[in-house]
């Protein structure tokens, strides 16, 4: 046997020897899986590979087993990792940047395993080796017999095996390569992950069956009807019994149908039939156009509520299980996300078979990134450089012909930040060609040339405004301006979901419905890209880049999802469902009546049911149903307040009506119950606090007393009623949250931490102490070590009846010129206190820029329930709005009464451990509870790639003062 032949890996060429593509077809052709166990071997690199290892009679019973699909590197990380481990780099190569060239430490996986064709497959016709997703390059042999070779990690390739397979036992052997030339065109921001990674199968060809089909099913709003017609080389018959269809394939029926759309995603099964072959389609009508600059679908402008979606799981990688993609779409749905941004590849081909199923708008993204070359300049980008140009149309052809039979699919991608070049324009042209059905979408094409819709990332709402009147600034090009001027907007990345976040999803929100330029936004993205992993006492934690010793990587980049590893829905996705509800509901106190406004583009409300409460300081006192008639897309309906609600007796203190939509029946994602949206109104103001009282402390031997309080000699609180209670003092530190330390113009936790400000280590230091017949009054300093600036912090202590008031003046002193991340006071507790009662915003937590989510309610908790388990510990866990808060634990409680109001945090650690955590392993908790009671938070924004915080959600430095209230009991 000659030496093995390489060239492949860093050749330019997208491969050889493989069919030409076509579509994802569901036939009854013959099929046999090859998933499952598979002989494997790691090599180090081309060096280091095994000769003749695809030789059928080459032993490989003393190599590995492996499990196809997987990504070899998501073995055993817990345990010996035996063949590598995963690497996350964002927007860097993790290799020399010397295109096409890949390094010689090349880690090549050598596949191999045994079949046997059953005794019924067809003896005539072909048969196929079909690979939905390799990463990054392989070669493939079927019985020592090379097919070709493959490169396009997220795309499928097939080779016709059929001169080659025998009778009995077969042997198929395929060798993978982490690096090849195609690395350079896959620069995607995620880990990099290599193996046949998704499912390979035989399938069959049947003679004279159905190659391939491209269905045009259309929709007329104006005449209600569907068109459907049918491109594929066979003599095939296209039936769709539901609606009486029995045409030959390409012949074209028009019949009045209902319409495929994400909100009501209405499929027909069609069977395209020849003697030989019957395959299944599931058709969706629907008709996608630009009109006017407005992106339409059946005639209508829709407004895309979008998510970014990679593929990830926690334990497998870019290896999806269909439960684990239908678990996607279902936490979107009932999340009122409407669509889903293929970011930056297509999915595997069975996620969109549920898309069309479930209802989403898919923007389905080509494989393409090569985003370390603007590290360069941009130089040598393979986007510009002609060599590379048959690989950018082998991606965009093997995407479109997979997916183009998809009713969900309503927007071509050409990839994502590979800047410009001819390569995409040819992309681009090449699939307006072939699918003038689909309008093409592509970022990186600032001047729009060769796009359909203009996109952006990221663009702060002010540019955003001016965006929707067609206001931006002029492109260079006149002709080119006028094209952008004229065609849809739509943010394919906003809002970036790392940590504690987004924040100012209302200001976007806003403006899309306001805009009709404004086709919508994509969040970015839908999951944290964390790997499981487990401490030695076998606690979960979740690693991110640098955890595996990756010597270049981007740390927690890659954890910014609204979802976190695990699935479980983050405070940003709750946020956002709020922010995007289709329904609108505005409860009038003044006017006694409910506002129903439907902001769907296309279903009534015919679907929900619309529930009242009414609480009483948060206790319910009476509820029902209201009677809402079906308000059309676009629509509105004025309800007055139901009968019973205006019979109760008057309220005791604070009312709230709640009005609820949900959805009345049991849907495809969801229950019947399952909420969609609510909205409030206050009836009755609560009764005002009064904090007074005026008694004199008593002095003691060291310190002072008043009432159940008692003071240590420098006026600090150390117990209430018998219960340990220290603090309460200034406060004006979080542990940052990604949106502080990262940031494209300021970075405000290094201003916060710098040695003239000092946050994070403040010293009071007591100016004076003066107990007077009213209480007892603290006047302190507050500062920093090196610090000149400082808050002066007086302390006003009162005691009415069993109750403590504080109230706390603050007067910045000295030049403060950044925003607070907080402001209020810091206490600590006996760790019993366990049980969390409060009554205010929640059930989530809030800030001051996400806090769409937060309803005015009595919510139960306990500590542990208070924590919300960012991958990387930051601030977060507080409620806003509460009027007053407890906890209890062991026969005690500690009642906190705002006057009126304060934000609330309690948790087992402090600011400064949580700061210190790298991991959520690093948290421990200690004896007692941290509880912070701010007057004032901070926003959250998107600085860790985007905006920072809104100017009206900064919290900025000035005089303030406020009360609160303490009372313990047994
Ligand atoms: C943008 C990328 O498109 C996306 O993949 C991701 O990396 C995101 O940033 C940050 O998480 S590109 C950036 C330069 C705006």
């Amino acid at each position: 046997m000659s030496r093995t032949d390489f060239t492949y890996v860093e050749s330019v060429s997208p491969g050889s020897g493989r069919r030409a593509p076509r579509a994802a077809l569901a036939s009854d052709a013959a099929a046999l899986s090859l998933d499952g166990e598979w002989r494997f071997n790691l090599a180090a690199g081309l060096h280091d590979t095994t000769e003749g290892f695809e030789a059928p009679a080459f032993d490989a019973g003393a190599w590995d087993t492996l499990a196809v699909p997987s990504m070899w590197q998501m073995h055993d990380l817990d345990g010996a990792a035996p063949y590598g481990k995963p690497a996350y780099t964002n927007t860097y190569y993790p290799f020399p940047v010397d295109p096409p060239r890949v390094p010689d430490a090349n880690p090549t996986g050598e596949y191999r395993r045994t079949f046997s064709l059953p005794a019924e497959w067809p003896a005539t016709g072909r048969t196929l080796l079909r690979f939905e997703g390799v990463d990054s390059a392989f070669a493939v042999w079927v019985n020592g017999i090379l097919l070709g070779d493959g490169k396009g990690s997220r795309l499928p390739t097939e080779f016709d095996a059929t001169e080659h397979l025998a009778p009995g036992e077969n042997t198929v052997a395929v060798r993978v390569h982490q690096w090849s030339a195609a690395s350079y065109l896959e620069d995607q921001d995620m880990w990099w992950l290599s193996g046949i990674f998704r499912p390979v199968a035989l399938v069959h060809r049947p003679d004279d069956g159905i190659e391939d089909v491209f269905a045009h099913a259309d929709y007329d709003h104006a005449t209600g009807l569907g068109t459907l017609l049918v491109e594929t080389a066979a003599d095939a018959r296209v039936t769709v019994p539901e609606l009486g269809i029995d045409i030959a394939a390409g012949e074209s029926a028009s019949v009045a149908v209902e319409p495929w759309t994400a909100e009501s995603p209405r499929l027909y099964d069609a069977v395209v039939a020849t003697e030989t072959e019957r395959v299944s389609l599931r058709i969706g009508f629907r008709t996608v156009a630009i009109e006017g600059g407005v992106l339409k679908v059946n005639g209508t402008p829709i407004l895309l509520r979008g998510v970014n979606r990679h593929e990830w799981d926690p334990d497998t990688g870019r290896t999806l299980s269909v439960e684990t993609m239908r678990r996607d779409l279902e936490i979107m749905k009932r999340h009122n996300v409407n669509a889903v941004r293929t970011s930056h590849y297509p999915p595997d081909r069975r996620f969109l078979d549920l898309c069309d199923e479930l209802g989403v708008w898919v923007i389905d993204e080509c494989d393409l990134e090569t985003h370390g070359f603007y590290h360069h300049g941009w130089r040598d980008n393979p986007s510009d450089v002609p060599m590379w140009k048959d690989a950018y149309l082998d991606r965009m052809a093997r995407m479109v012909e997979r997916d183009k039979n998809h009713a969900s699919v309503i927007i071509w991608s050409l990839g994502n930040e590979s800047h410009t070049g001819e390569n995409l324009a040819a992309m681009s042209q090449w699939a307006k060609q072939r699918d003038p059905g689909r309008p093409i979408h592509y970022e990186g094409d600032f001047d729009s040339p060769y796009v359909d819709m203009y996109s952006r990332m990221y663009a702060d709402t002010a540019e955003t405004d001016r965006i929707g009147q067609k206001a931006e600034d002029r492109t260079k090009d006149p002709a080119l301006d006028a094209h952008r001027r004229d065609i849809p907007f739509v943010l394919c990345e906003y809002a970036h979901a790392m940590g504690n976040g987004p924040g100012g999803l209302s200001e976007y929100q806003r403006l899309f419905e306001q805009y009709e330029r404004i086709a919508g936004g994509f969040i970015w993205e839908w999951i944290d890209h964390g790997v499981r992993m487990h401490t030695e006492d076998g606690r979960e934690w979740f690693a991110y880049g640098g955890d595996f010793g990756e010597p270049l990587h981007d740390g927690n980049f890659v954890i910014d999802g609204l979802v976190f590893p695990d699935r479980t829905p983050s405070p940003g996705l709750v946020e956002y469902k709020k922010v995007i509800e289709p329904v609108r509901i505005t409860v009038q106190p003044g006017s006694r009546a409910v506002t129903v406004a439907n902001r769907r583009d296309f279903a009534d409300t015919g679907d929900l049911a619309f529930t009242w409460t009414v609480e009483d300081e948060g206790e319910q006192v009476a509820q029902g149903e209201l009677e809402v008639r079906a308000v059309a897309a676009g629509e509105s309906a004025i309800v007055a307040f139901p009968a019973s609600v205006a019979a109760l007796a008057p309220a005791k203190g604070e009312r709230w009506l709640t009005v609820r939509a949900v959805l009345a029946k049991d849907e495809a994602w969801a229950e019947a119950g399952h909420e969609i949206a609510w909205g409030q109104g206050q009836l009755a103001a609560g009764v005002p606090v009064s904090a007074g009282g005026r008694t004199a402390p008593v002095s003691e031997d060291r310190g002072y007393r008043l009432g159940g309080a008692v003071f240590d000699a420098l006026g600090r609180l150390t117990a209430i009623g018998g219960l340990e209670f220290e603090g309460p003092r200034l406060d004006l530190w979080r542990a940052p949250v990604d949106n502080d330390l990262l940031g494209w113009t300021t970075q405000l936790a290094p201003l916060w931490k710098h040695r003239d400000a000092g946050l994070d280590r403040l010293e009071h230091k007591v100016l004076d102490i003066e107990s007077t017949a009213d209480g007892l009054t603290v006047a302190t300093r507050v500062g920093a070590g090196g610090a000149e600036i400082a808050m002066g912090a007086v302390y006003r202590w009162r005691l009415d009846g069993a109750r403590l008031w504080l109230t706390v003046e603050v007067n910045p002193e000295g030049e403060w010129d950044f925003p607070l991340p907080r402001l209020g006071v810091r206490a600590s507790v006996p760790k019993a206190l366990n049980e969390v009662e409060w009554f205010g915003g929640g059930p989530g937590e809030a800030y001051a820029d996400t806090r769409a989510a937060a309803r005015v309610g009595r919510f139960r908790s306990t500590v542990a329930g208070m924590q919300t388990p960012y991958v990387f510990p930051q601030e977060n866990g507080s409620r806003v709005d509460v009027r007053w808060a407890s906890l209890s634990g062991e026969g005690k409680t500690l009642k906190m009464i705002g006057a009126p109001e304060f934000a609330f945090t309690v948790r087992p650690w402090t600011s400064e451990q949580l700061e210190a955590a790298g991991h959520t392993y690093d948290l421990v908790e200690g004896d007692r509870l941290y509880v912070n009671l701010d007057v004032g938070l901070h926003g959250m924004g998107s600085a860790a790639c985007g905006p920072g915080v809104l100017p009206q959600h900064r919290l900025l430095p000035e005089a303030t003062a406020f009360t609160l209230g303490f009372e313990a009991a047994e």
